[in-house]
């Protein structure tokens, strides 16, 4: 069968599962919010990861009721959580570009937060560079979501083609460090300079910025000493399913 059909086939039959890796606050250790990571439970192939099908998601269009089943089961998961008096921490959702030129996105992603009573400032949405390459229009559908009161964070940033332009126009709250420039920082004197100083030209700017990507102590100890507010990455966790989340979620604060 064509991926495209097992991809619709498997929204019907709600193969899809998200999981959830932690973001931690290097002052105090503690969980600050969580990246919610969409994975399919295929029936044959087992656990498909995104990279092998959101592209296909995207072309076909599909991305489009996929995504809001993200947006919808990360909300009523947080609200779960939040109901069971786990301490308050954001959960974030990555928006592909198909959905900013979806007409209703903004209509959609309100009624979500309104369906499950989500406070708006838990919920952060993190688009790529790429996706302002047509300013104009992204600009208003960013501008028009960070007025429901949702937070934008800039993923993969260093990575894309946009210019710093975007930085001072775009409704920006967080910038997230591409893990490329992660991956060496400590080995790398460029990747090292490359990473300081986005960190320092995002505090100038009032961003908050995160580490993506973070492995090991060394390059932990060098994003402290960076003054790098939040860091996610498999030294800290793995994306992890709800269940294993939540039993880690004790130790890991
Ligand atoms: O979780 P993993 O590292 O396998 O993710 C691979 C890629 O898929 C990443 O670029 C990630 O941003 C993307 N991705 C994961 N979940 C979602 C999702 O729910 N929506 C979109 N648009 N992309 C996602
Ligand atoms: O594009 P985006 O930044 O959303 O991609 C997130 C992806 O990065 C997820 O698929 C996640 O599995 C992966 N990831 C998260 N932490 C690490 C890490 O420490 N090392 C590596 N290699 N990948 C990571
Ligand atoms: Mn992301
Ligand atoms: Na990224």
């Amino acid at each position: 069968l064509e991926l495209e059909t097992q991809l619709r086939k498997a929204i019907s039959r709600d193969e899809f599962e998200l999981y959830y890796q932690p973001k931690l606050e290097l002052t105090t250790g503690k969980i600050v919010g969580a990246e919610a990571l969409i994975r399919w439970n295929h029936p044959e192939k087992g656990l498909v990861s995104p990279g092998e099908f959101i592209s296909i998601a995207e072309e076909s269009g599909l991305i489009i009721p996929l995504g809001e089943w993200v947006l919808r089961t990360a909300c009523m998961q947080l609200r779960t959580w939040q109901e069971k008096g786990i301490a308050p921490f954001e959960v974030s959702v990555n928006l592909s570009v198909r959905q900013l030129y979806q007409p209703n996105l903004v209509e959609r992603v309100r009624m979500i937060l309104e369906e499950t009573r989500l406070d708006p400032k838990y919920l952060e949405l993190e688009i790529t560079e790429s996706m302002m390459a047509d300013s104009d229009h992204c600009l208003k559908v960013l501008n028009e979501l960070k007025s429901l009161g949702v937070k934008i964070s800039l993923d993969d940033f260093g990575t894309g083609f946009s210019s710093l332009h975007y930085l001072k126009e775009a409704p920006i709250d967080t910038l997230k460090i591409d893990q490329s420039f992660v991956r060496h920082c400590t080995v790398d004197g460029n990747d090292a300079t490359i990473v300081k100083t986005v960190i320092a030209m995002a505090h100038q700017l009032n961003l908050e910025v995160i580490a993506e990507g973070v492995e090991t102590k060394e390059q932990l100890i060098f994003l402290q000493r960076q003054l790098c507010n939040v860091a996610q990455g498999f030294l800290f966790s793995r994306p992890l399913p709800v269940k294993v989340f939540i039993e880690q979620f004790d130790e890991m604060e």
